[in-house]
């Protein structure tokens, strides 16, 4: 793509000056412009092979960030192109311009635990706003996103067919992917039959999706709105503790940094249950700490799919890097499995306290 030529189809009318790779994402390609009178944009290469509807995407993220502008919170702010539209398409891909929030900081991992409690209010918010917006106008960006049954029978396929053979390399890695597999109908099953309801909700929420306040640390705003749509509260409850637990990064070879952490958890319980505790229903809490396991293994069996399909999805840097992902979030899946019943007593007590709300001093 040539970036220029890109961005000169958008509402900016200035040149740009220089561009740079921004972050982390493992799905789009992300660029910070910066043009000649120092005004900062982001510009995103959507990924087409993750999101083969960029149409319904993009409506879905303009109805939701254009709800919650009117709220006043802070949230991405899309450029509109010299036609009016919120993306543009040519033949090189799709593509899209926000405006840069600047003065952020962005973490990988987790550095202090205000900013875990920060980040937990800050998805409980957004539930609890999301509440008021009209679920049925927003589109199912990808069908079957946290069905963990859905991806476990992909997984399945992907052995069967050994795309890229190495299904003779991982033995050890599809065992452990297949070891709980019972339980990976549980939440879909109860979505589906009525006992847990769906609301609208993030779908991604990993730490990297949140921008903290320089300054303050304060969340201020929750970025990466491709997975909008309706979903389980429990899908982003569980995600969010799910990267948390991973550490700096998902591609960390020491494992011995990949485990529970109560202190994690407490914060970003307290954070969320203090915006949601009134909103969620008994059942819903109930599977809290399951849903943190579940979408653990969500990642196991997606992370060694991809690698077996010859690493079509996620980005990647070096041929084994879905590979360790995988080893990754296998250490963390078995470490909250055999911490699952601690991890309800814990949450049981904090369930008991009156103010959820912390202070945290930083350091
Ligand atoms: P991906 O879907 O590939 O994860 P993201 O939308 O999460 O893409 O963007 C990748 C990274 O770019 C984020 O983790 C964040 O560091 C940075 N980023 C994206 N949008 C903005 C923005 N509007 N302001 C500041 N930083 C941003
Ligand atoms: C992707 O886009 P990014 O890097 O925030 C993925 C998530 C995974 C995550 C694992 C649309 O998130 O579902 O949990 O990688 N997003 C999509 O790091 O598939
Ligand atoms: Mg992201």
């Amino acid at each position: 793509m040539d970036i220029n030529d890109v961005a000169s189809k958008f509402e900016i009318n200035e040149a740009i000056e220089n561009s740079a790779p921004l972050g982390n994402g493992h799905i789009n390609v992300t660029y910070l412009l910066t043009t000649v009178s120092g005004k900062k944009y982001v510009l995103q290469k959507i990924n087409t092979v993750a999101f083969k509807n960029v149409d319904g995407l993009m409506d879905n993220m303009q109805k939701v960030t254009g709800f919650l502008m009117s709220r006043n919170e802070e949230t991405l702010e899309l450029i509109k192109t010299k036609e009016g539209q919120y993306f543009y398409r040519d033949e090189s891909g799709c593509y899209r311009i926000y405006k840069y929030i600047d003065n952020v900081i962005c973490y990988e991992g987790v550095t202090n635990l205000e900013a875990v409690y920060n980040t937990a209010k800050a998805f409980g918010k957004l539930h609890k706003s999301l509440k008021e917006f009209p679920a049925d106008t927003l589109c199912e960006v990808i069908p079957n996103f946290h069905n963990t049954k859905a991806r476990y029978d992909a997984l399945l396929k992907s052995i069967e067919l050994d795309a890229a053979h190495r299904v003779k390399e991982v033995p050890n890695e599809i065992a452990e992917a297949k070891k709980h597999a019972e339980l990976y109908s549980l939440l879909i099953d109860a979505i589906n039959n009525g006992e847990i309801p769906l609301g609208v909700t993030h779908n991604d929420p990993k730490i990297n999706n949140i921008l903290f306040d320089e300054k303050t640390n304060a969340a201020r705003a929750i970025i990466d709105l491709d997975t909008i749509m309706p979903g389980s509260y429990l899908y982003d409850f569980g995600d969010a503790l799910r990267s948390l637990f991973t550490g700096q990064y998902e591609d960390t070879t020491d494992l011995t940094k990949v485990h529970v952490n109560y202190d994690v958890f407490e914060a970003y319980a307290r954070g969320y249950l203090s915006e949601m505790k009134d909103v969620l229903s008994k059942k819903e809490i109930e599977l809290l700490p399951f849903s943190v396991f579940l979408l653990t293994a969500e990642l196991v069996v997606r992370f060694l799919t991809d690698y077996l399909d010859g690493d079509v999805y996620f980005h990647t840097a070096y041929p084994e890097h879905n590979l360790v992902r995988t080893r990754t979030q296998i250490k963390l899946m078995n470490d909250i499995y055999d911490n699952l019943s601690s991890i309800k007593l814990f949450l049981n007590r904090i369930m008991r306290i009156k103010d959820l709300q912390l202070s945290y001093s930083l350091t």
